[in-house]
């Protein structure tokens, strides 16, 4: 099936509930379609300014008025996102993600702060993803020129359940941050929590809109809730196994070209549990022993796992053909001859590394051409 595919919420629906056995079977074929399956792409998530968040998401931990116990930060320093960046990258890392507790983003000097921070990262030739509220156009697309690749906004859920957890913001108000980072030509990571109390048809309907984007996000995160203590949602039940491997499996066949990503949640999947979400085509995930806020699996479990299935971690930029900038890719059979040999893969990142960075320079000499 393509990407143009015109799904409706019946169609969705109906490839949410069939069993799983088929639900699975297509979805890995598929996912050997326009992937490859023994490759996933880690990203690494750093909180850049947490806790204190005027919103009102149920489940956020960051969210001030609820009285969880995170410890808040003002921004880090250039040199403390340096220092974090370059330890993501050692470990296989190709992206990292900067994520600010704020409703929006302000003209103020915090701004021009991340912008020196979306630099930094960019120098080191790392794939930069930031998740800082709402945007303006223009805000987008100075995060653009300051090299960020891709703009993380979830949507969360449908738009009829997203009002039962968010009173401080509406639906619209997610779709034009998107919409504002489409216009700065960067690409999107947009995708929601399972869990939170929402039924089967809200899931499908969130997949639905995300499939109607035009073009489809190039990455779409499937977080499983985690229920923080002080939050309202701090009673939900752990989501099974089963919903976590079928909306993986569904996201992955109505979008058939975007990197799916399992995110929150992994401390509560085994091993198995999320090689069923590899199979069903899941091709990311969120690495590092901490989320923004709540743990995550620690890096040698991961790398326990990725050695039992056979996978190897991609490298930046390998995917740039598939979003809005494909001056930005770097032939990928190249790519992943590089990343063939187990233990050399930091080695191979310089070499890859090296490919990228003339890209880029070339694109930055076009854009002041
Ligand atoms: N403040 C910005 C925003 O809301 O867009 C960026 C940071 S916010 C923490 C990023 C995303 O994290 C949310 O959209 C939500 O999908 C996810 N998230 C937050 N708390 C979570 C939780 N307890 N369990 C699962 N996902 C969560
Ligand atoms: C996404 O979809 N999940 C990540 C990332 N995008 C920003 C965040 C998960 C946060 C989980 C709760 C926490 O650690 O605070
Ligand atoms: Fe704030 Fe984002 Fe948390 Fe909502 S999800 S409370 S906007 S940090």
């Amino acid at each position: 099936m393509e990407a143009t595919t015109a799904w409706t919420l019946e169609k969705i629906k109906a490839l949410y509930n069939q069993p799983l056995m088929d639900l699975v079977y297509e979805a890995a074929r598929v996912h050997r379609e326009h992937h490859d399956p023994n490759e996933v792409q880690i990203s690494t998530l750093l909180s850049i300014k947490t806790g204190g968040c005027p919103e009102d998401c149920s489940y956020c931990p960051q969210a001030a008025r609820y009285h969880t116990d995170i410890e808040k930060n003002d921004l880090l320093s250039v040199e403390q996102v340096r220092s974090a960046a370059l330890g993501a990258q050692a470990t296989g890392s190709s992206r990292l993600c900067m994520g600010a507790a704020w409703r929006n983003v302000k003209d103020d000097a915090d701004f021009d702060h991340v912008l020196d921070l979306v630099k930094t990262v960019y120098d080191l030739n790392m794939e930069v993803c930031c998740t800082l509220g709402m945007l303006s156009e223009n805000q987008a697309k100075k995060l653009a020129n300051a090299g960020l690749y891709a703009y993380n906004h979830n949507l969360d859920s449908s738009e009829d359940f997203y009002k039962e957890i968010i009173s401080t913001r509406g639906y619209e108000d997610r779709l034009k941050t998107l919409d504002n980072a489409r216009k700065a030509k960067l690409t999107i990571c947009s995708g929601g929590i399972i869990g939170m109390g929402e039924s089967i048809e809200d899931r499908c309907q969130m997949l639905l809109t995300l499939a109607s984007l035009k073009p489809q996000p190039e990455s779409v995160p499937i977080n499983a809730l985690v229920a923080v203590e002080g939050t309202p949602l701090e009673e939900q039940k752990p989501v099974e196994i089963w919903e976590m491997v079928r909306m993986v499996a569904t996201t992955r066949i109505v979008m058939p070209t975007t990197t799916v990503r399992l995110s929150a949640g992994r401390t509560e999947m085994s091993p198995e549990g999320q090689a069923l979400c590899f199979l069903a085509g899941a091709g990311s995930i969120f690495a590092g022993a901490k989320l923004l806020t709540t743990p995550n699996p620690e890096e040698d479990e991961d790398n326990a796992l990725f050695k039992a299935l056979g996978l190897q971690p991609r490298a930046a930029y390998a995917k740039a053909e598939n979003s809005q900038r494909p001056e930005l890719a770097v032939n990928e059979t190249a790519a992943s001859e590089q990343w063939s040999r187990p233990g050399h893969k930091i080695e191979a990142n310089i070499k890859y590394k090296e490919l990228a960075k003339e890209k880029r320079q070339n694109l930055k000499d076009e854009q002041k051409a």
